[in-house]
């Protein structure tokens, strides 16, 4: 009858390359950090994933449900309510859309309009409906810790070591904030393009411990350029036998760093998502090309 015709054109299908064209069009904010809202966006989507547990197949990308207490309160989660009111504009232009969709992909289109390669995407992610799927506190990484740690939290999520050094080229963006982690600055001197640049200065710098005026917090600072840090957990990396190594390959190869990068942010992305198997798989045109 005529409302089912009706509701089925409620429904028309998503363009996701459109989603991705509004998401990229809101990045530039001149008034925002370095000039880009991009890399909170990609550490949005990162937090909204890193929380899943393999054995027990909980928490993941699906169900968006850092939008509910207590996971918006997690510690971990500190800055990201700014990642997820800046995208409320999409979400009302594209009702349609869930959360989780939405926030993974702001994810890819931030790494890949700020220069990074091209990240295979798929819809699938259903919201949750209230916090109960919220997962328990201390899931991600806590970087005052060492490579035991950073091994546990990972291996829990299903990535070996060569993925989770593939994984740290994402703070090639961005920087700390001493109010939300404690932890100040970028990583390196272009914190809104995504390069290898991030492993070079990881591995060839000269890293010395220094002590944050405002929090207290220790970290490690470029002894040429202390603008420039590096968290404890990332040292102990580079000092990790097994993961000096990949730091090395990629050091030496952006290209190889953008392939490997490419894998596993999708896979990351994708983590416990309940996908029917018969989704499109996108691959975004960047509006910079
Ligand atoms: Fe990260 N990250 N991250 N990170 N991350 C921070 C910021 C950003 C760790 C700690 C911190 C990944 C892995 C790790 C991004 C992406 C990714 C901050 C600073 C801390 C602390 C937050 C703040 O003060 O604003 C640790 C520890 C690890 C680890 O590997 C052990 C991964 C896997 C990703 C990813 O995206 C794949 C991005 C982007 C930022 C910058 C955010 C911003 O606002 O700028």
């Amino acid at each position: 009858g005529a409302k089912t015709t009706e509701k089925s054109l409620d429904k028309k299908p998503i363009d996701y390359q459109e989603v991705y064209n509004a998401i990229a069009d809101i990045l530039e904010d001149n008034d925002y950090d370095d000039g880009s809202i991009g890399p909170v966006l990609v550490r949005l989507a990162w937090h909204a994933s890193g929380t899943y547990d393999d054995v027990t197949k909980t928490g993941g990308s699906n169900g968006a449900t850092m939008r509910f207490d207590p996971e918006a309160l997690h510690g971990a989660n500190n800055g990201l309510a700014i990642a997820r009111e800046r995208l409320m504009p999409i979400k009302q232009k594209f009702p349609e859309i869930s959360y989780g969709d939405l926030w993974t992909l702001a994810g890819v289109c931030a790494v890949q309009e700020l220069g990074g390669p091209t990240i295979p995407w798929r819809p699938g992610r259903q919201d949750a409906l209230d916090g109960k799927s919220c997962t328990p506190d201390g899931r991600l990484p806590d970087a005052t810790q060492g490579e035991r740690h950073v091994r546990d939290v990972f291996y829990r999520m299903g990535f070996n070591d060569q993925e989770i050094v593939a994984l740290a080229g994402a703070h090639s963006l961005g920087r700390c904030h001493p109010d939300r982690s404690g932890f100040e600055g970028p990583w390196q001197e272009a914190p809104t393009l995504f390069t290898n640049e991030y492993y070079k200065a990881l591995r060839d710098r000269k890293w010395i411990k220094k002590t944050v005026k405002d929090s207290g917090a220790s970290q490690f600072v470029d002894k040429n350029n202390p603008e420039v840090m590096m968290l404890p957990a990332e040292i102990a990396m580079k000092n990790d036998k097994e993961f000096s190594k990949h730091i090395n390959t990629y050091a030496n190869s952006e290209e190889k760093f953008f392939e490997d990068f490419s894998k596993v942010f999708n896979k990351l992305l994708e983590l416990g998502v309940p996908f029917q198997g018969n989704e499109r798989v996108y691959h975004f045109k960047p509006t910079t090309a």
